[in-house]
């Protein structure tokens, strides 16, 4: 009886302290939290794993371009001279406001599977959008471009 009782309780200790189940739990918790923290802010679909087939972006038309393009010049973005691209320049307070930034952006990317060029140092963040599978703007730049801003603010 007490050999039984003595094998039960090392059976659970061995369960307890298994090595799967402590790194299971801590990142069980962690994506439990990202999600919860995605629904909470108002991104619910950023909180579920993204299903979407990737359709090819369309190039904007020069009428969309001056309609679309127009809030964003106003906000600090720029077409670029050699290449049908914009960019603009964010400045935060520290790296951990710049790495905030561009991992909030960057959960928008992996949803949309449409993703920045981007260079940071510390508190500097360097941002060129560009549609690469139509060579050129696409409305994807500018879903990504007012995300940004909005979020910058
Ligand atoms: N990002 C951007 N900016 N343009 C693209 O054409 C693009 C992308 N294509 N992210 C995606 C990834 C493509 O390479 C994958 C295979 O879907």
């Amino acid at each position: 009886m007490s050999l039984s009782r003595n094998l039960y309780s090392a059976v659970c200790m061995a369960i307890n302290f298994h090595p799967a189940r402590l790194v299971r739990a801590p990142l069980m918790a962690i994506n439990a939290g990202a999600s919860s923290t995605c629904r909470a802010a108002g991104f619910a679909s950023l909180a579920a794993p993204s299903t979407n087939k990737r359709k090819m972006a369309d190039k904007l038309t020069s009428e969309e371009r001056d309609g679309q393009l127009k809030p964003l010049l106003a906000s600090g973005w720029k077409v670029q001279s050699n290449r049908d691209a914009i960019e603009k320049e964010f400045m935060f307070k520290n790296f951990n406001e710049a790495f905030g930034f561009m991992t909030r952006v960057a959960l928008l990317a992996e949803k949309m599977d449409h993703h920045p060029e981007w260079f940071n140092v510390y508190n500097k963040l360097q941002v060129t959008l560009s549609s690469h599978d139509v060579n050129g703007l696409s409305k994807r730049d500018i879903k990504m471009a007012t995300f940004m801003d909005k979020t910058f603010q």
